[in-house]
Order: structure tokens, then sequence, then C-alpha cells
């Protein structure tokens, strides 16, 4: 799809200040952890291009000031042993599923007012047909600072633009084959998965596998401040949306693998694009989940959403940030930092990586 649901669904990262905190250094835990995933890489039963996550206990949200509302609180989850893609998945690797299957993604299709203006406000006027064509929203920076509450300063919707296309008409992926493949609803990210004999990562998972094993540190890498650490993923340095000083060396996506990985040997778990999961987004769910005696094993999120900024979409949780976040905007690098898209929408920063099950699990 689709315009008016796009422009309603922009990510509403609340402006956060930056303010990175006292957080202690601590010792990592997770020896233990990776003695395990050491071991179990000679048993020659992991998936190519995935690695193998033990199992245990998350200590599932927020660990700073920075974090939001819905990021508490912090609660523990069981999580079972699976494998996950080393990497975001890239445009190479979706151009063979295209190849093989036919598929069309949902910013290619043709727009369907009826079923669109479903989620939206009953007194939206239909717009003129010249802008019901297929296309995605793409990120453009703006020419000085703005309100950081409203995205629709700095996202265009761009008829066009698509996976193939990732900036519009005129723009290719030629040179980008190892780029992370963007412009992904979360319907075409779970098509890929599907026909890769994979599934989308819940929100636990996603977390559990980014903390690398260790517990309660605000990044993948640790707690070593970001805005110290251009050279460890892929965001936006200087003030957003106007002024990128490019300390990491890329503007949009940056191929995979170009920062070092996380204990678990995963790249870009912080930055470059955000990634979808499983799990249908609501604000409150940590709060659901924090129930007294009660220890949620392999939680796959609420049975609906709600997103309290915007109620009449729902939404499907995101997760790691992308090129574009950065402190005076949502920390999305953040292991804790939740997010949400609605599952109709691609951007030109988000995409996604596969979990598999073990054999017999
Ligand atoms: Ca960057
Ligand atoms: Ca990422």
């Amino acid at each position: 799809m689709n315009f008016y649901t796009k422009c309603f669904t922009l990510l509403l990262c609340a402006p956060l200040i930056g303010c990175q905190g006292e957080s202690t250094e601590k010792e990592p835990d997770n020896n233990q952890l990776l003695e395990e995933q050491k071991n179990f890489a000679n048993t020659g039963q992991i998936p190519p291009d995935m690695v193998y996550i033990p199992g245990g206990m998350l200590n599932m949200g927020g660990d700073n000031e920075q974090a939001d509302q819905d990021e508490f609180p912090k609660h523990q989850v069981k999580i079972s042993p699976f494998y996950i893609d080393i990497a975001e998945v890239t445009n190479r690797e979706f151009a063979a599923f295209v190849q093989e299957t036919n598929y069309v993604t949902v910013a290619e299709r043709a727009i369907d007012w009826e079923e669109m203006s479903k989620q939206l406000p009953p007194d939206v006027v239909k717009p003129p047909d010249s802008l019901l064509q297929p296309g995605s929203l793409v990120f453009r920076a703006t020419d000085g600072p703005v309100p950081l509450d409203n995205p629709a300063y700095w996202w265009a919707w761009t008829i066009g633009a698509n996976w193939r296309q990732p900036e519009g008409p005129g723009s290719n992926i030629e040179g980008k084959e190892d780029h992370p493949v963007v412009h992904i609803a979360w319907e075409d990210a779970n098509a890929f998965a599907k026909w890769a004999g994979k599934r989308l990562p819940t929100e636990a998972e996603w977390e559990w596998a980014a903390r690398g094993g260790q517990e309660d540190l605000i990044y993948p890498w640790g707690n070593d401040d970001v805005n110290d650490n251009p050279q460890l993923a892929n965001f936006w340095q200087g003030m957003f949306p106007h002024d990128n000083k490019l300390e990491d060396g890329f503007y949009t996506t940056a191929p995979i693998k170009s920062f070092p990985p996380n204990p678990y040997g995963l790249y870009d778990m912080a930055g470059n694009v955000w990634e979808w999961c499983s799990d249908w987004y609501r604000h409150d769910y940590y709060a659901l989940s924090d129930r007294p005696r009660s220890m949620p094993e392999n939680p796959r999120g609420p049975t609906s959403s709600f997103d309290p900024q915007e109620p009449t979409i729902p939404k499907r949780v995101i997760r790691g940030g992308s090129f574009l976040c950065n402190d005076n905007y949502c920390s999305g690098y953040r292991v804790a930092r939740r997010m949400k898209s609605s599952p109709d929408s691609g951007f030109n920063h988000t995409g996604f990586r596969c979990v598999q099950d073990l054999a017999g699990s």
C-alpha cells in the first residue's frame, strides 16, 4: 500500500534528549553461554549463515534513563535455544527468493483504497488516484531543525520506491547486493522466511540474541557510549534529521558485516536497518507480562495490538534501530528499545532477519 496508512503510521519515537546516565560497567556474565554456543558449533548442525543461540533466562526491558515507558517493567522470561541469521537479509538473498517465486512485495502492489480506509479515521477523504500508486516512504533530510514529534517532515511518500529502487525511480540496488533489503512490509518478511524454512524472531528472542549473553547492558557491545563509538554501528551522528556528520561512513544502509559483531557473532543488531519481529505491539505488554510467580516461557507477544499514539492502526514490533537513529531522536540501537510499525508499511530503513527452530523442538 499506501499513502495514508503510511503517513499515519510513521514511527513516532518520543524525542529523547541525550542522557547516557551513570550506568555501571559490569563484567559480562556470558562465559557459560558462549561456551555452550562454541560447543554447539562443533556439532555441525547449524544451518548456513546462522548461529546457535543458547536458551536461558532473559532479563527483558529498559536499562538506562533513555528507556521509554513501554520498556518497563523489566521482567524475566525463559527462552529456548534457536538459530538466528548472522546478518540482516540482503538484497542478494531477497532477489533469489523473488526470482524463484515471482513474489511481489506490498510496496509494488496496487493500492486498495477500500482496505486502506478501514484503518483510517472516518473523516479522511480519499486522495487523488495520482497519489494512490504503488510506492513507499523514503527518508529526506530536512534543511534545518524541525519538531521531532512529526515524522512527516522527513518521510516522503515516493511512488515507485520499493526494494529494487530504494530511493525511488532512477535508483537501483546495483552494487548493493550485500546491503540489507529495505521497503519490506511484515507480510513480505514472513513470505521470505517461509520460503527459506525459517520464521521471524519473537521480540523476546530478538532481545535475548542482541544482548549476546550479557545482562542489563545498554548496547550489543556493552555500555560504551554509542556517541563516542561511530565505529561500532551504522547510526546517525549529528543532529537528526538535518545534519549527518557521517563519522561511521554511511548515510543510509551499509553492507552487512561492516561493523563488529556482538559476542554471539551477530552483525548489525544495533543500527543499519530496523528488523521486523513476529509480535504484535502493545505499549503495556510488559506490564501484562509481569505477573507474580509467573515466568513467561518463549513469549509470543500479545494477541492484539494497541499503540496509544495511533489507536486505530494495528502494529507489529520492530527492533534494533537504523541508520537514522541517534540520541536526540529514538536511540533505537539500545537492545531494550521497542518500536512499532504498521505491518503493511515498508520504509527505506526497515528490513529483517530470520530465526529457525532446532530440529525436534
Ligand atoms: Ca550512518
Ligand atoms: Ca539491524
